[in-house]
């Protein structure tokens, strides 16, 4: 179910290296390598999902893995009490550039709303 042209799934099979911060059986956390906030994290399925708008009912469990994973960043970064933000971006005007489902957790700073 990998994509070999899929950056996150070349990630998650080891080819473009990464900074772990947590791995499930159906979910793996990464540092973003272009981080917008002190704490920023992604957190990927393991399957091959191209963004939040391709999710199906079947998805459901994976996607409650993500929320997850998610919680257990916000833990072990820190941010669970201080507050946090997940973020999904979908298409164009969201500037969603790599597609593979991915759930930004960010915190460790006082964000903006709305987001810029
Ligand atoms: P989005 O704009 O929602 O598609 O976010 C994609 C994020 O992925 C962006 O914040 C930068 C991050 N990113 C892109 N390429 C890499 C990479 O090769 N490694 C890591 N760790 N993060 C990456």
């Amino acid at each position: 179910m990998a994509d070999s042209d899929c950056l996150f799934c070349r990630i998650l099979n080891g080819d473009v290296p990464s900074t772990e911060v947590l791995s499930t059986t159906g979910t793996y956390a990464f540092r973003d390598v272009n981080p917008a906030a002190p704490v920023h994290v992604l957190v990927v399925p393991r399957i091959h999902i191209p963004h939040a708008g391709a999710l199906r009912a079947e998805d459901a469990l994976v996607l409650a893995e993500m929320f997850s994973t998610a919680r257990d960043v916000a833990a072990s970064e820190g941010v669970l009490e201080s507050g946090y933000r997940l973020v999904l971006n979908v298409g164009d005007d969201a500037l969603n550039s790599v597609p593979h489902l991915h759930l930004h957790v960010l915190g460790g700073r006082r964000m903006g709303w709305p987001p810029g």
